[in-house]
């Protein structure tokens, strides 16, 4: 069953150890930059704001900063035919690396996590040039995965030091109107689900907010355990997913049998209008998981009275779902690599803080059609 924990905002905030005002980037590495850089502003309508490669003076990478709300993409890729990108791409394809978190300082935010354990990925240095100076930090988490903790409290620039503004080629056509990162889901091995649990509470100071156990989200053949961790004040949430035994193979399975290692599943993005952002990103040629029909017939008496008419929901294919606090409206993309990996999830919270368990079973089951039409069921 779904067991609510404890509340997400502590009432000491001051005793936080890791104080976090947000998400600062979530970058990926990939094969070729250039071309994700067009895909996310094409079809998703981020907004091209800084790069950095060879024409800025680096000789074995390039990277894109996008932009759309408080959200930063930044897209990596290795001119090299050996390096950790390099590798990382072989290894995971394309892939989430860092989920970065604005710090106000980050010297102490790595002092007190590499402190109670967490294994550092670089100490802290600070980079400057003529808009201010960022302070960097990192550790790491599941898999190959980094948390990097970004101080930019006097930085004016267009992302960091290394970076030039550039603007992009693609022209912006309708607002898309995503938000913020709602939240960033890990995938871990087998059994692995408390460990990491852990790890956020002991070392990040996270609390656990919500669990799922493989009754909430076992269907037909498809089977994972989740539990949800926040930190004090509820801006940055980490689900935690791991395998569970079903039928057939759990989607968690699949992911980690394509990425090779655990690896984030999927990145939560807020809108405040979601029918207007899937209309556009639809138009755009965002591929969506659909549900049948069906799952719209009892939807109301389901979840009560909303304000978004249900045809308009049917024909974009919306997921809501209630909770004590109000509801909520979401939808999953496909993978969008080749490899059955990190997909992203567009939702609306009118109230609701909870993450959709309503709709795991017609959820799960739409991932199972599509684990099935890969041979991976
Ligand atoms: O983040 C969540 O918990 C929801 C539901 O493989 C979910 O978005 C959980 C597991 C999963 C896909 C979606
Ligand atoms: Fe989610």
């Amino acid at each position: 069953m779904e067991t609510m924990t404890s509340p997400a905002v502590q009432a000491h905030p001051a005793q936080d150890f890791l104080p976090l005002n947000g998400t600062d980037y979530v970058e990926f590495y990939v094969g070729n930059a250039k071309q994700s850089a067009y895909y996310y502003q094409a079809a998703f309508g981020f907004e091209l704001v800084a790069y950095a490669g060879p024409e800025t003076g680096l000789r074995d990478r390039a990277s894109y900063v996008l932009q759309q709300g408080k959200i930063r993409f930044v897209l990596t890729t290795s001119l090299l035919p050996d390096s950790d990108i390099t590798r990382h791409v072989a290894q995971h394809g394309d892939g989430v690396k860092v989920m970065a978190l604005w710090v106000n300082d980050a010297r102490k935010s790595w002092e007190e996590t590499t402190k109670r354990g967490a294994r550092s990925a670089f100490e802290p240095y600070t980079i400057e040039d003529e808009f201010g100076s960022v302070t960097l930090s990192g550790i790491y988490t599941y898999g190959e995965s980094v948390h990097t903790f970004v101080e930019r409290s006097n930085y004016r620039g267009a992302f960091m030091p290394g970076f030039v503004a550039k603007s992009g080629l693609v022209p912006q056509q309708n607002p898309v109107g995503l938000l913020h990162v709602d939240h960033c889901v890990g995938n871990v091995g087998w059994g692995e689900m408390n460990q990491w649990v852990k790890f956020y509470e002991d070392v990040m100071g996270f609390k656990l907010l919500l669990t799922f156990d493989d009754e909430d989200i076992s269907t037909e053949y498809s089977a994972l355990m989740s539990k949800v961790v926040s930190n004090g004040n509820g801006y940055v949430k980490f689900p935690i997913n791991e395998p569970a035994e079903g039928k057939k193979k759990s989607q968690i399975e699949e992911y980690l049998d394509y990425y090779h290692s655990p690896g984030v599943q999927h990145i939560a993005i807020a809108t405040n209008d979601i029918r207007t952002t899937v209309s556009e990103l639809r138009r755009r040629g965002v591929e969506f998981l659909t549900v049948p029909g069906a799952y719209y017939e009892d939807l109301l008496e389901r979840i009560g009275a909303i304000d978004e008419d249900l045809e308009s929901l049917k024909a974009l294919n919306l997921l809501v779902d209630r909770d004590e606090e109000g509801y909520l409206l979401q939808i999953f993309t496909k993978p969008v690599e080749d490899r059955p990996t990190v997909f992203f999830e567009i939702i609306q919270r009118k109230g609701a803080k909870s993450f959709g368990k309503g709709n795991f079973k017609a959820l799960f089951e739409s991932i199972e059609r599509e684990q099935a039409l890969r041979g991976n069921l």
